[in-house]
Order: structure tokens, then C-alpha cells, then sequence
């Protein structure tokens, strides 16, 4: 059964009103700090902004909500903190309120007809609101009878797989290891996250060859590798932390190389805005080689690249780390055999690259063995994104650049504690491992069929399989791909369940009845019955550590999120599984310590947690002892498949913009790129533009296909930009309506949101 409510599901097609300026030659500087104050100030006032900044990253304050670059050592005094973690912050602890004042003025119908960027800026959720069946406008609601609710519906439920149980990555390991808890009990494994959108191809690649599906580096190796390469990310915007690090790097002589369809300015040239020497000199130019790869080229670049480094090494060059290859990994000679049969002229082709550069990275890789290869969504939200991994894997593999000092690969995660929740068992493939040890610790078994992902969890709602679908944070609607049938199957659900800071899309297409349980920030202190309380998260490297919240809650009728998972808890399973939900919440060291007889590698966690700088989780791979079966690491052998469009047709990736974070908008511009005060544009390349005949600004509908079928994107702006040929650039979530939901990556079943096939039409 389907409900009767008409609201958005797509952003409407709205423009704000297009300015262009001149790109700056290099990223963050004064414009950056004014950006940030400029944020702040608008949100929570200058001086409640600058209090909560000097907490930032520091090691008694608050993790940053933004990304999960790991902190220096030595943080600054001055705040560690970049602009975008200050929009970050500002965002969270804004004083607007959506309460229920806000909620009997405006029904679902008329928010969701707001874009985005005004549903944001509404503010932060104030008190548990509920949408009955057939109603427009939320109500207040108790929190008991918000968990009865939810208690009802759930036993409701013909199985306990008609439960879904979706996490964003910014949950903390307190609230996410109890939220696996609490699903397991409950009888399944439907634990989609974020990282199935994200970086599940990474998990997947590397998994298969090292033995962990996480990154090997430490903040230190990246200081002092000799080549880095940024491929398909854009730190300026997204980890602009990254961008002190690789310019430590650059300082003690490393080379940097960004593979990228866009030369993202952050990435060219880096101007420190804690340092008065880079803010007065203009910066430090970060990268050394720029290559313009087409979209989802890097396979076929890398696999050229290993066919030169082995016909260079045939040619008496030391490019084969021997003694590495034969002692710790497996399948060289067939990996060899196939790399050799490649045809180099139509791997080139693919790339869109010159024979001069891309020889210019083999020469680089060739240069140092002390190699270190960083990448993001440009890579993992591809086709083949785990066979692009994998020879991401390969390249170090032969170089014997992994497992030591200065070298090594670097999946940089997104959310904060993304990496942290997988580590809690948030995962709808669970590995045995950790099952066996959470049913040794908890003396009683648990489910061990996997459960659904996040485009498996759509296509269960649309056939009518999901009764109950609680998100743990996030946007399920605006961040999922096919927005239109996402949203109409999420419909379907009977009742859903958002635990949420700030209001979003995913709060009015909802099922048949909705609920809204609102909870903390970061920013604010959790102050429980054990007295002030401290969460941990895991950040990009594998360092576990704390982060308290500061500032006074913006209502006090929030949770905070492990609370709200043990009122959901004890609804649901009333008493039957005989744990002390109320004892965990009282203290968190009591989940702690459940943490640390069930996980692997948190031994004396609670002692080792209240260190300054927090530990390390265990990583054979960087220490290199490989964990896979065998416990050698694994050469991979992937046939080159060469993806191409129709004639006429563009490849769209869908990628951030400087001022929003996921399906938060901040502002309306994207500084770096010049383009100010409108989301709805399509970067074209100038030569394509000549072509095709598309003129500068003018109006275009955009139409993605997929084995046949049509999807259509109303009002973009054409606008030409140093784009690879025969690509183009457009915001997500602007775009999502045009990323098919079948379209996922081989093996990690990402959405494929940085390969559609698109035409313009003229209006
Ligand atoms: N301020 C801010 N910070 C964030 C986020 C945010 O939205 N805002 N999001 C967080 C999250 S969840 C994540 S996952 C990360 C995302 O961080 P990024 O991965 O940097 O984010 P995207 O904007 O998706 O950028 C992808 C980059 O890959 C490039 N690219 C696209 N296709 C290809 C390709 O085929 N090959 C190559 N080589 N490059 C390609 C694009 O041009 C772009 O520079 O950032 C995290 N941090
Ligand atoms: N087309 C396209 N689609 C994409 C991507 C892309 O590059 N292109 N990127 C994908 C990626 S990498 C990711 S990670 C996903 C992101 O997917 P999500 O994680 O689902 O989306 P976000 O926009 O990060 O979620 C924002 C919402 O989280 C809530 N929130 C914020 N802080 C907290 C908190 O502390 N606790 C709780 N409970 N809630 C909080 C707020 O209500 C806010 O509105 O999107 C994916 N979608
Ligand atoms: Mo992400």
C-alpha cells in the first residue's frame, strides 16, 4: 500500500541566481578564514562560535562532524580546524530550531517543495515529532510513546528481516556497537550504512588482497613518503586537513600527483591559514604532476602503467621489488602474464591522456619505492571500482611500497566515524569472525544470513518487504541514487523512524506514519545519570580516541543516540534478552566494556581511550603481515573492460560542492570552482561546448539512460570549465534522479555515481 501525501521527492528546479569569478590560483588563505567566521556567525553567533572552534579536534574537546582526516600530533591552539569543519560545527550547533511551533506552520508537502539548502537552514529538531497515517503536519509526541510505537510496529513484522536499520557514518562507536547489538537481537543482519554509497569498494578491493578493508598509512608516512598520489578526490574541499599534511610532505621533498578529470585548485596549490609565512607568500604549490584523466579511465591507466614497469624492468631496470614479491605475495606470475597482453594503445585511448603524461607518472612510481597512494568516491563509485583498487594494489604490490615506513594505500573515508561503525559491526555482511566472538561474549547466537545493503534495502521497500525502517542519522532519501523511485519506495514502508539533528527530505517522504527522534550533536555535552559522558570514534588511520561535546544541548528534550537505542531496545525486545540497556546509558564505559570483550583489539579500552592521543587499532598489512587466508597479499587479475557512451551522449559524475557536506547544504557556492550562488549547473569541457553547440549559461534539461530506460533532471546551466573531454560535472544531490539504481559497482554493489550516461536537451 502506497500513502496519499504529494510531496517532493526531487529537489525542485530552482535557480538562485548565477555568479561567476575568476578561479583563485590556490585554496583555503584569508578567504577561507572569512568564509568560516562569515558561517558561524551566522549560525550560533561569533562568540558562541569561536568558544566551540578552540574545542575542535582538540585532545580534550570534540571530534570534527565533517571528515575523518586523523589529527596531527601537535595540534594547533589557535582550533585544528579547517573552513569546512567550521561550516561543519556551525551547521550543528546553529540556534534555529525546527519545534513543533515549526512543525504545526508547515506541513511535509510545503517542506519538501523547499530545495535542500532551505530545508537545512531550517534548523536543528527540537522535540520527538510524529506524523500519523494520512496526515500532513508532524505532532508532538512523548518519547515512551514514541518507543511503544516503534515496539508495536516492529512486532508487527511477519520475520524480523521486514526490519531495516540504515546508519550514517557519523554515529559514534558507543551508540553504533549498540545499535548492531540491538538489530542482532532482534533476529537480522539488515544493516545497511553510508560506506555502501561510499567507500565499499575500497573494503571490498582490499579485503580480498591485503587481508583488511581499511588503509595501511599513518599521518606520519604521509609526511615523509617520497610520492603521494591523490587520485579522484578533492581534499581542498573534502579532507582539507589532508592539505597541511601533503604539504609537509611536499616540504621535506616529497612529489605529489592528482589524477583527476578536474584540476581541483585545493589540490594545485595550498596556502596554510594558520601560517603567516603561506598566507604572505601565496601558498605552497602541492601538486607536481596533474593528470586529466577521463572519467573511470584509472583502470586502464594503471594497467599502463604496470605494462612500463614491466618492460622497463625487463630492461634492467631495479622497478620489481623481488625479495617483497616472492616472500609475501601470491599470483605475480599470473598477474604478469595478463598485464603483458594488454593493448596499450587502446588503454591509453581510455585514459584520454597523452603517451607524455601518463609516462610522467610511470616515471614518478619508478622514482621511489616510499610510494603512497590516496583515493576517494572518484575511484569507488565506479563500475569498476574494486578492479581499479586492486591495481591501485598491484602498483604497490610490485614495488613493494606497502607494509613499511612512508608507503602504502590510503582510502581517505568521508563521514567521521564511518570507519569506526564498520569496526562495531555495522555491516549487512558480517565477517565470521566477529560473529563467533560477539555470540562468545554474549553467550547466545546470532543471525549469520546477510542482510540487505542500501540499493538491496530500496528494492526490498518496493516490493513491499519493509515494515519497519529506522535510520540511525543520515538522508535517506536526497543521499540514495534514483531519487524519484527511492522516494516512492520508501513510501511503501509502513512506518519509518529518522534519529536525527537536523531536519532533511528524509523527514517528509517517509512511510505511512513517521517519526522524528532528535538527538545530540557532537558539539553538545551528554550529561547522564554517570555525569558527563565522552564518546570515541575511529578516524581514517585507525586511531580510536575520545570527543566531548562542549556546548549546552539547543533543547532539552534530546537524546542522546545511545539513549535513544536502548529506549528502542528495550520496546522492542522487552526485557527477552536480559541485558541492562539502562546501565550502558548511565555510563558509557559499560558499553565499553562490552566493547571490549566482544571486538577484537580494544583490550583495556577504557583505560587506553583516556590517552591524550587515543591508540591504534591492530593492522597486520601496515606492519606487513598480510591477514588474508593464505597471509600473502594477492596480485589481481581484472580484464580491462572499456565503458563508452553513445554518440552525443556525455559521462555526468555527480561530486561535492565547496559549501555543502553530503546532502547538507552550507551555501550556494563552490568557491574553489568560481561558481557562486547556484547549484543547478553542468561543467562542461570548452571544446565539447564548440561542438556540440551548447552555449555558456544556457538552459538545459539533463536525460541519463540505462538499458533503456530514461531519467530526467529539469534546469541546469551550462557552464564551461577545464573538464577532461566528452565529461561532465554536476552537484549531488541535485542530480541523483539520474543514477540508476541498478547501476551498482561489480562486487561492492555501490551506486554508480561518477559514471552516468547523459544527453542534454535545449529547452
Ligand atoms: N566539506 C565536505 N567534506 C566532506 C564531505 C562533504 O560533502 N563536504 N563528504 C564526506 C564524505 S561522506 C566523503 S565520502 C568524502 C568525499 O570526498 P571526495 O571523494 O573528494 O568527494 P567528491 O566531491 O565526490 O569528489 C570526487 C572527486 O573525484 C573526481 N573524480 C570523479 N570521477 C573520477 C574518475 O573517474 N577518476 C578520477 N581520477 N577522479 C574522478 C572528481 O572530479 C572529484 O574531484 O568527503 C567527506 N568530507
Ligand atoms: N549522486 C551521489 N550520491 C551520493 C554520493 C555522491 O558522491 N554522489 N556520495 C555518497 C556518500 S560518499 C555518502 S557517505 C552518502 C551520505 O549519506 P548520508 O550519511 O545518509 O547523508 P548525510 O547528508 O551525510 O546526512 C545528513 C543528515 O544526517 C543527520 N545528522 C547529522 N549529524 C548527526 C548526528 O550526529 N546524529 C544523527 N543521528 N544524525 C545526524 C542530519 O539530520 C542531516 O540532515 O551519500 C552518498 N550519495
Ligand atoms: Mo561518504
Amino acid at each position: 500500500m502506497s500513502n496519499e501525501r504529494n510531496v517532493t521527492i526531487v529537489p525542485p528546479a530552482i535557480y538562485t541566481g548565477i555568479k561567476e569569478v575568476p578561479i583563485k590560483p590556490a585554496a583555503a588563505g584569508i578567504p577561507a578564514i572569512s568564509s568560516s567566521l562569515y558561517h558561524i556567525s551566522e549560525e550560533m553567533g561569533l562568540w558562541k562560535g569561536i568558544k566551540t572552534l578552540m574545542k575542535l579536534n582538540q585532545k580534550e574537546g570534540f571530534d570534527c562532524p565533517g571528515c575523518a582526516w586523523p589529527d596531527p600530533d601537535h595540534r594547533s591552539v589557535l582550533g585544528e580546524y579547517c573552513e569546512n569543519g567550521a561550516k561543519a560545527i556551525a551547521e550543528e550547533a546553529t540556534d534555529k530550531i525546527c519545534d513543533p511551533a515549526f512543525f504545526a506552520r508547515h506541513s511535509v508537502e510545503e517542506i519538501s517543495s523547499w530545495s535542500d539548502f532551505q530545508i537545512g537552514k531550517s534548523g536543528r529538531v527540537s522535540d520527538p515529532m510524529y506524523l500519523p497515517k494520512g496526515e500532513l503536519y508532524y505532532k508532538p509526541i512523548s518519547w515512551e510513546k514514541a518507543f511503544e510505537l516503534i515496539g508495536e510496529e516492529m512486532r508487527a513484522c511477519a520475520t524480523p528481516h521486514e526490519a531495516v536499520f540504515y546508519t550514517s557514518g557519523r554515529t559514534s562507536n558507543e551508540a553504533a556497537f549498540m545499535y548492531q547489538l540491538l538489530v542482532r537481537l532482534w533476529g537480522t543482519n539488515n544493516l545497511p550504512d553510508c560506506s555502501n554509497m561510499c567507500h565499499e569498494s575500497s573494503g571490498v578491493a582490499l579485503t580480498e588482497t591485503i587481508g583488511i578493508g581499511k588503509g595501511t598509512v599513518k599521518l606520519e608516512d604521509i609526511y615523509h613518503a617520497k610520492v603521494v598520489l591523490v587520485v579522484g578526490q578533492n581534499p581542498g574541499t573534502n579532507h582539507p586537513r589532508m592539505m597541511s599534511a601533503l604539504s609537509k610532505c611536499k616540504g621535506n621533498g616529497g612529489k605529489i600527483v592528482h589524477i583527476n578529470p578536474l584540476p581541483e585548485v585545493g589540490t594545485t596549490q595550498f596556502v596554510n591559514p594558520q601560517s603567516p609565512v603561506d598566507v604572505l607568500t601565496g601558498g605552497t604549490k602541492l601538486a607536481d604532476l596533474y593528470l586529466p584523466v577521463r572519467i573511470g579511465g584509472d583502470m586502464a591507466l594503471f594497467q599502463w602503467v604496470q605494462y612500463q614497469l614491466l618492460k622497463r624492468a625487463e630492461q634492467g631496470e631495479k622497478l620489481i621489488a623481488e625479495n617483497f614479491v616472492q616472500e609475501k605475495t601470491a599470483g605475480f606470475a599470473e598477474w604478469k602474464n595478463h598485464i603483458l597482453s594488454l593493448n596499450t594503445t587502446e588503454a591509453l585511448a581510455a585514459t584520454g591522456l597523452k603517451e607524455s603524461e601518463a609516462m610522467a607518472l610511470v616515471d614518478m612510481i619508478a622514482s621511489s619505492d616510499e610510494i603512497i597512494t590516496c583515493w576517494a568516491m572518484g575511484l569507488t563509485q565506479q563500475k569498476h571500482g574494486v578492479a581499479t583498487i586492486q591495481e591501485v594494489v598491484n602498483i604497490h604490490l610490485i614495488r613493494g611500497a606497502i607494509g613499511k615506513a612512508n608507503a602504502g594505500v590510503c582510502p581517505v573515508r568521508g563521514h567521521s566515524n564511518v570507519q569506526g561503525d564498520r569496526t562495531m559491526g555495522i555491516y549487512e555482511k558480517p565477517k565470521p569472525a566477529f560473529m563467533d566472538r560477539l555470540e562468545q561474549y554474549f553467550k547466545r547466537p546470532f543471525p549469520r544470513e546477510e542482510g540487505y545493503d542500501v540499493v538491496e534495502s530500496i528494492l526490498a521497500m518496493e516490493q513491499d518487504k519493509v515494515g519497519v525502517f529506522i535510520c540511525m542519522g543520515g538522508n535517506f532519501i536526497s543521499a540514495t541514487p534514483d531519487s524519484e523511485r527511492t522516494g516512492k519506495a520508501m513510501q511503501h514502508v509502513r512506518l519509518t523512524v529518522q534519529v536525527s539533528t537536523k531536519l532533511n527530505r528524509a523527514h517528509c517522504v517517509t512511510g505511512q506514519h513517521a517519526l522524528i527522534l532528535p538527538c545530540l550533536g557532537r558539539t553538545e555535552k551528554d550529561v547522564q545519570k554517570g555525569g558527563l559522558q565522552f564518546v570515541t570514534v575511529e578516524n581514517s588511520m585507525g586511531i580510536v580516541h575520545r570527543s566531548q561535546g562542549i556546548n549546552e544541548p539547543i533543547s532539552k528534550n534530546l537524546k542522546s543516540e545511545p539513549a535513544i537505542v536502548a529506549g528502542m531496545a528495550k520496546a522492542i525486545l522487552q526485557g527477552k534478552d536480559g541485558l541492562d540497556w539502562d546501565a550502558m546509558v548511565e555510563h558509557y564505559d559499560v558499553v565499553r566494556n562490552h566493547i571490549e570483550g566482544a571486538i577484537a583489539g580494544f583490550d583495556r579500552f577504557n583505560e587506553r581511550v583516556r590517552t591524550p592521543d587515543g591508540f591504534y587499532l591492530p593492522n597486520g598489512p601496515r606492519e606487513g603481515r598480510f591477514t588474508t587466508q593464505s597471509g600473502k597479499a594477492h596480485f589481481t587479475v581484472s580484464p580491462l573492460e572499456i565503458l563508452q557512451v553513445q554518440p552525443g551522449y556525455f559521462v555526468m559524475m555527480t561530486i561535492r560542492s565547496h559549501d555543502q557536506y553530503n546532502t547538507t547544504i552550507y551555501g550556494l557556492d563552490d568557491r574553489y570552482r568560481g561558481i557562486l550562488n547556484e547549484r543547478r549547473v553542468v561543467l562542461m569541457n570548452e571544446e565539447d561546448m564548440r561542438e556540440g553547440g551548447w552555449q555558456h549559461g544556457q538552459e538545459v534539461d539533463l536525460v541519463s539512460i540505462y538499458k533503456g530506460a530514461e531519467r530526467r533532471a529539469e534546469r541546469f546551466l551550462v557552464i564551461p570549465f577545464a573538464i577532461a573531454k566528452g565529461c561532465i560535472a554536476t552537484y549531488f544531490p541535485e542530480t541523483n534522479c539520474l543514477v540508476p539504481l541498478e547501476h551498482t559497482a561489480d562486487k561492492s554493489n555501490t551506486p554508480v555515481s561518477k559514471w552516468i550516461e547523459v544527453r542534454l536537451e535545449k529547452r
